[in-house]
């Protein structure tokens, strides 16, 4: 029922629903689906062609298998100031893909079996729902293994679960169950492993349903809410968006490219 849309070393990228669900998923099982430059580098272009494509409404990021989601940075190719890649350049470009998903105008749902753990706990933070099995765990490691994302990763969190838990789970690094997770509002709901899939899709469709405008609107305004002038900017982006789509800003335009002068009488100055 998936189809790949292109072949990737690291992570693979499929639709269903006539295109309108996209599905990303990190494929690295033998590190607990970990990610390295290559990784990250092919999650950003899956990402940007989510975003492109007008056909997928909903993207869904997972891990293969049911072990991990994502285990983090791959601390096997962690050198002196950051993850290497063949390049030879050290790097902490996953923060991109925490901005991509952020910034992307469609919702992006989280999809958890086995760890989410450190930056691969961050990366289910920043996506706008989160399904996970029963047999999900979730944590932060960066202080047991120097490292820390004291970004969205500390700050977002701390606006999910409130200050004194997202200071536990930084400060302590200990690991919390699906329950657990549940009760702190880290997750949207919990379900057996086994439908795990199915229910992240049902909760895909029920959002297919619904008005894109009104979905892509509601996510730049509630992201606007901490992301101070770059959150303004989609949010903007946004009213323009709908602005051009308005017949007074057509007539702007028309009057340009006519040669006249702009006629707005016609439209009302609403209270
Ligand atoms: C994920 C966890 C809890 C799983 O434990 P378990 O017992 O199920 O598996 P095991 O045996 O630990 O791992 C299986 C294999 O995966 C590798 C392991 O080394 C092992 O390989 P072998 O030794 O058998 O060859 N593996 C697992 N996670 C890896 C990783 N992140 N990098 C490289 N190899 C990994 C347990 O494995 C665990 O705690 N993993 C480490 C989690 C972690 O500390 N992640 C990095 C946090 S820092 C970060 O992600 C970050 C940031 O803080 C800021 C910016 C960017 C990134």
């Amino acid at each position: 029922m998936w189809t790949a849309v292109r072949e990737f070393e690291d992570i693979r990228y499929e639709t269903t629903d006539e295109g309108q669900i996209a599905k990303i998923t990190i494929n690295r099982p033998e590190v607990r689906n970990a990610f390295r430059p290559q990784t990250v580098k092919e999650m950003l272009i899956a990402f940007e062609m989510a975003h492109e494509d007008p056909q997928v409404g909903v993207v869904i990021l997972t891990g293969e298998g049911d072990l991990a989601f994502c285990s983090g940075g791959d601390q096997k190719v962690r050198g002196h100031a950051g993850y290497v890649g063949d390049d030879g350049v050290p790097r902490l470009n996953i923060l991109d893909v925490q901005k991509k998903i952020r910034q992307m105008p469609k919702p992006v749902v989280a999809m958890v079996a086995g760890y989410a753990i450190g930056g691969g706990h961050v990366l289910h933070v920043v996506c706008d729902l989160t399904i996970a099995a029963e047999n999900a765990r979730f944590g932060q490691t960066g202080p047991k293994v120097g490292s820390f994302d004291g970004g969205l990763g500390s700050s977002y969190l701390a606006r999910i679960v409130g200050q004194k838990k997202a200071r536990e789970i930084w400060y302590l690094c200990r690991q919390y169950d699906a329950q657990q997770a549940l009760e702190m509002g880290l997750v949207n709901t919990v379900v057996p492993l086994e439908s795990l899939e199915a229910e992240t899709l049902q909760w895909c469709r029920e959002m297919l349903a619904h008005s894109p405008l009104a979905l892509r609107c509601l996510k730049a305004c509630l992201n606007a809410d901490c992301d101070g002038q770059m959150g303004l900017l989609d949010l903007a982006g946004n009213a323009t968006l709908l602005y051009y789509m308005s017949e007074e800003a057509k007539e702007g335009k028309n009057a340009f490219v006519e040669k006249r002068k702009p006629d707005f009488s016609k439209f009302p100055r609403v209270p």
